[in-house]
């Protein structure tokens, strides 16, 4: 397969860096802007501050090229897409997969079309969809009334669905899997990370497993997901009508992928579980503040977790645990202003007046 990557290029991209764990051939028109690669950055201060003695390392999906963990799928999705010879695709999105689909799409020349619960998209992805040039319909409903609707487009033929019940976009975000083990010589012993469409837990749960069957990992992690408490119909067991969550990334009532969600879980002896939205923003901010990591609040669902698990015993001292940090803070400025807790101390312009201000005088 003639997939080596040009010289220039030192980190080709996740397609052609696991072309081999893919459905691709060397013929396959690679649209790609080098997503994966991303840091697996430890947080002591995280762990002291919640009172745990194990290791903990974030898979920084934020360092994506539209600043989530989408662009692995999306690499994907499009490619597939522009092979089969598609000109337009289409998604339902909460407001990431709507920033990758629109950015991918623009560098393969094909049109884009995103569908999005109106109102409840953060300020950055919205500002991302725009600007890369999608066509953008905001529709008075939710992501799960969205994604019914893309799904009956998608039907006609006339264009190619790119939300994650497309099977390419799961392949291109297990490679997330094969970089935490490629990055700790092995699979770790917990995986904590946020369940929305929960496509993304089933993708982690595919890629550690054929790392395991390719011997490239002696085991597999306990798979833990977390949704948001007003939005969790995995642990309810039944649909949410209504989903209502801070974590507007992860408000959605039905998702897609529950079943891929209840395998992972219950094959890895993990679980699916729900934390408030009050656990979701004090982990929010206390990850902020102990480590220098913003992040969006639907990442912050799998840290709080991480809270309870600690305060339930369930981590054993030791234990090696990752989470995956999918999207960058910034996408989602209002609410950290809102939550922050304080704001800039507004004095003259001379260096007494700030002195006073900060307490220096
Ligand atoms: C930051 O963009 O569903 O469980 O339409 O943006 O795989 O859905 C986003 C989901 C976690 C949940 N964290 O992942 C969308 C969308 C962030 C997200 C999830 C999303 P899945």
């Amino acid at each position: 397969m003639n997939l080596v990557p040009k010289p220039a290029y030192p980190w080709p991209g996740v397609i052609r860096r696991y072309a081999d764990f893919l459905p691709v051939t060397a013929t396959t028109p690679v649209v790609t802007l080098l997503e994966g690669n991303t840091p697996l950055v430890p947080a002591p201060g995280f762990v002291r501050a919640i009172g745990g003695k194990f290791e903990l390392y974030l898979k920084y999906e934020a360092l994506n090229p539209t600043c989530s963990f989408k662009d692995r799928g999306m690499t994907m999705a499009i490619t597939k897409a522009l092979e089969r010879g598609a000109k337009a695709v289409v998604c339902a999105s909460t407001g990431n997969t709507s920033a990758s689909a629109a950015a991918y799409a623009a560098r393969a020349g094909l049109k884009c079309v995103v569908l999005l619960p109106e109102g409840k998209i953060a300020l950055g992805k919205l500002a991302q969809a725009l600007m890369y040039g999608a066509t953008t319909v905001s529709i008075r409903g939710n992501f799960d009334d969205a994604l019914r609707i893309v799904r009956e487009l998608g039907e006609t033929g006339l264009i190619e669905v790119v939300n994650s019940i497309n099977p390419v976009r799961i392949e291109g975000q297990k490679t997330a899997a094969f970089e935490i083990c490629d990055a700790l010589g092995d699979a770790p012993d917990f995986h904590f990370l946020p369940v929305g469409n929960a496509g993304n837990i089933t993708a982690y749960w595919r890629g550690f497993s054929e790392y395991l069957n390719a011997g490239k990992a002696d085991t597999r992690p306990r798979m833990m997901g977390w949704q948001a408490a007003g939005a969790a119909p995995i642990v309810l067991g039944h649909p949410v009508e209504h989903p209502e969550t801070v974590a507007t990334a992860i408000r959605i009532g039905n998702p897609a992928s529950w079943q891929g969600a209840l395998t992972a879980a219950s094959e890895s002896g993990g679980a699916i579980r729900s934390v408030t939205d009050e656990e979701i923003l004090h982990a929010y901010k206390l990850l902020a503040r102990t480590e220098g990591l913003m992040v969006e609040p639907a990442c912050a669902a799998p840290l709080a977790g991480l809270i309870q698990a600690v305060r339930a015993g369930e981590i054993p001292d030791g234990s090696l645990v990752t989470a995956t940090m999918t999207g960058h803070g910034l996408k989602d400025p209002d609410t950290a202003i809102r939550v922050a807790g304080f704001e800039p101390i507004v004095t003259d312009a001379t260096r007494e007046a700030v002195a006073s201000a900060i307490g220096l005088s």
